[in-house]
């Protein structure tokens, strides 16, 4: 059984098997789950960034209609710290002293019969403080600065010889403002105790981790509590921790003894889900007068929020990127008192490219050189790093694909040359190297009497497709049609999942999935092994193929039979197998494990008069090894490329800089790309399955954001001659 056996249904775009179930309003999504007497919840948040809380007054709201408690520092119980995960340790628990780090912190719980309850006597709780001067700015020096948070800083070579050596060096600070993820689906946790049972139903990226860490601030044994995330409305990294609101949606339901059902505000999805923080990055890059790369130098700046981690590397992004002898990258935090940021879409790569990928574009002007062809100049045949040959990599063929499907070649390299009527036509490109990201992962699957299979895991689909990639996956995996193979997530009952995050879940899940099918085999031929009936005795799981609902013999075909026939000859009812993955050694395997390469084209048209930008178009070339749903896939890369179109022109997270509170925390202030920002965008899959792991997957969730920012900047110097290294880039810097 191997995967040299591709059947018509893998890699199929094949339609969301969930699609009908979301269009009719069938999928409950956590805000749509409801259990009889749910009671609901309100906060009250800080109006201060740092300080004291002096005095709270809950007497008014604790009179109101409906009220059934009020929560404060004062009367929650003390509580654990919940666990440190991959990402780092969980977000600091809420309301446990009086101390305020950031404005928009939760300082009171309303729990009501009904919401307009609850909000309405949310309105009436009055606290008092002692304000002190908070600290607000990236580079104000009465805020912690944390050197090599992540202990990835790293050196290679020697950059000041290599910069004293090179013809050309440019030097340049790049900047990148704050940015919010806002998923669509506000975040929403139903909470209910029953004895000490707890379950919930939360949006969350990650059920498992959201079932372990209540259960270690609650004080509760693993099997006290069950977490479901069937459906999730979007993350785009905001699911990936447990936020306080989702810790007081439990304490609420506790302290009331009835469901809780807690949805957070839009305003509140701006301070109490993470942020893509905003950085500062200073770039020194030297190469020789025929593009060879001599010297990079990568410093980056980012924000953080008091009390908290965010694991999110910026600068080591360049060090894998190029083949250049001498590399230095450093990363630094500053602690200030703001909402807490966290992971969003392609973090630190989309800050991180877009400082590289400008710096090269410079370079290569002061080169007199195509940017392309930097590219290719300095193209890292092997991993720049670890000297290991990559598992896959198909970057030359993302530029070459790309470059021919954009018509790169009619590109006039002379600034403002290329017009169409009164605008200002501009190209512009970039490269991205997208980290791997995998950590183990499980799943079970089963084959009942009925000829069905049945697999499942704790995972996630926050949208992405999991479900419907994954039953195809197990389809083919257990040779059976599509519609006779159940994949079901979301339920922490369910063998452990990590996080859909870092774009690792598919390739994470699917090797554990292609174990459990692969385990399911063998237990069907261990039944065999010694049946004389059997066409199947004496085979081992690598003799044999499956397909139609039979397992046979790889050399002959016709030696086979079916699932359902064993099962009856044996009397069992179903057979079930567990399956787990791993992330592959790269020293074991001698490979550098590869995640996703790109190449990004973008044509931007300027009106000079006006300062207007349009982008007409957007050619993404994307090497993710192998795909397994076409149509999937394309829209990942499409959806990135909105949210890169947002990171390049739109979103930016504005906090006032003296009172720390976000200023246009709405959809009518915070702008996001809508339709007619959007012009043509082409997407287009190469390369070949990556050879880390049997599945030959790679992760395309975020590599399609990374890339956008940089191509449209350095299409806008083509078109005007201005260099605008400040994220977003607004009108008023193209006037
Ligand atoms: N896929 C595929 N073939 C591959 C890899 C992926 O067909 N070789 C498709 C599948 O449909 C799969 C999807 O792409 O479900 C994403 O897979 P993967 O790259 O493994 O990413 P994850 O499953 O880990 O999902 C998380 C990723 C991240 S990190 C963010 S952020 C993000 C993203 O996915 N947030 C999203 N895409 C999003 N899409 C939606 N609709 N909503 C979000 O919040
Ligand atoms: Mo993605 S930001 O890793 O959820």
């Amino acid at each position: 059984m191997t995967m040299t056996e591709p059947t018509t249904v893998v890699g199929a775009g094949v339609d969301r098997v969930d699609g009908p179930l979301k269009v009719t309003g069938a999928a409950a999504y956590p805000s749509d789950v409801s259990y009889p007497g749910t009671t609901h919840v309100a906060l009250v948040r800080s109006t201060i960034a740092a300080g004291r809380i002096s005095a709270v007054d809950t007497a008014a709201a604790e009179a109101m209609p409906g009220v059934l408690a009020v929560i404060t520092h004062r009367n929650a119980p003390r509580l654990a710290d919940g666990p440190a995960t991959n990402l780092g340790p969980t977000p600091p628990m809420p309301m446990q002293d009086d101390r305020i780090r950031y404005h928009g912190q939760y300082v009171a719980v309303v729990v009501a019969e009904k919401a307009y309850q609850a909000a309405a006597a949310a309105r009436t709780v009055v606290v008092a403080y002692d304000r002190t001067e908070p600290v607000l700015a990236i580079d104000d020096p009465a805020g912690e600065l944390r050197e090599n948070p992540f202990g990835m800083d790293s050196d290679r070579g020697d950059v000041e010889g290599g910069l004293a050596g090179a013809d050309v060096v440019h030097e340049a600070t790049y900047t990148t403002a704050a940015n919010t993820n806002n998923p669509l689906g506000l975040f929403t946790t139903v909470a209910v105790w029953e004895d000490e049972q707890l379950t919930v139903h939360d949006s969350t990226q990650w059920t498992s981790n959201t079932h372990v860490t209540l259960a270690q601030v609650f004080g509760l044994p693993q099997d006290a509590v069950r977490v479901y995330a069937k459906y999730v409305g979007g993350g785009f990294g905001s699911g990936l921790r447990v936020w306080p609101h989702v810790i007081l949606a439990v304490l609420a339901a506790r302290t009331v003894r009835r469901p809780v059902k807690l949805t957070l505000t839009r305003p509140q999805m701006f301070t109490g889900v993470g942020h893509r923080p905003d950085t500062v990055q200073r770039i020194r890059i030297g190469a020789r007068r025929d593009g060879t790369l001599l010297a990079i130098e990568h410093q980056a700046t980012q924000t953080l929020s008091v009390d908290d981690e965010n694991l999110e590397p910026l600068a080591m992004a360049s060090a894998g990127a190029y083949a250049c002898a001498n590399v230095t990258t450093r990363d630094r935090q500053r602690r200030l008192n703001i909402p807490a940021p966290g992971s969003m879409r392609a973090p630190g790569e989309a800050q991180a490219n877009f400082a590289l990928e400008s710096a090269l574009d410079e370079l290569s002007y002061r080169l007199g050189m195509d940017p392309l062809d930097l590219r290719l100049r300095n193209y890292a045949e092997v991993h720049p790093q670890f000297g290991l040959p990559w598992s896959s990599k198909a970057l030359r063929e993302c530029y070459t694909v790309g470059a021919q499907r954009f018509g790169w070649a009619r590109r006039d390299p002379r600034i403002g040359a290329m017009r169409d009527g009164g605008w200002l036509v501009g190209y512009g490109m970039a490269g991205v190297t997208y980290p791997r990201w995998q950590v183990p992962c499980q799943a079970r699957a089963s084959i009942g009497r009925d000829g069905t299979g049945y697999v499942r895991s704790a995972a996630t689909d926050i949208g992405t497709g999991t479900y419907t990639v994954m039953q195809q996956l197990s389809a083919e995996l257990l040779g059976l049609p599509l519609d006779q193979v159940r994949f079901d997530l979301g339920d922490s009952d369910m063998p452990m999942s990590p996080q859909a995050g870092g774009s690792g879940l598919t390739g994470a899940l699917g090797n554990a999935v292609y174990a459990g099918c692969r385990e399911l085999i063998r237990k069907f031929l261990d039944l065999v092994a010694t049946d004389i009936r059997s066409p199947l005795r004496g085979c081992t799981v690598d003799d044999v193929a499956v397909g139609g609902g039979r397992i046979y013999h790889r050399a002959d075909p016709r030696q086979g039979e079916g699932y359902v026939t064993i099962l009856d000859r044996h009397g069992l009812d179903e057979l079930t197998a567990d399956g787990t993955s791993t992330p592959p050694d790269p020293q074991e395997i001698g490979m550098a494990t590869a995640g996703a390469f790109a190449a990004k084209f973008v044509e931007v048209h300027v009106d000079p008069d006006l300062g207007l930008l349009r982008i007409p178009r957007v050619v993404s070339v994307v090497d993710g090894g192998r795909i397994l749903n076409e149509k999937l896939a394309r829209s990942q890369i499409i959806g990135a490329t909105v949210g890169g179109i947002g990171h390049a022109l739109l979103e930016e997270t504005v906090t006032d800089p003296r009172t720390g509170r976000v200023d246009n925390a709405t959809f009518g202030d915070y702008l996001v790309p809508v339709n007619a920002d959007v012009g043509e965008v082409d997407v287009v899959f190469v390369g070949a399955p990556d050879r880390a792991t049997p599945i030959g997957t790679k992760g395309v969730g975020e590599v399609g954001l990374p890339g956008i920012a940089a191509a449209v900047a350095n299409a806008v110097h083509h078109a005007t001659g201005r260099r605008i290294r400040s994220l977003p880039i607004t009108l008023d810097q193209l006037l």
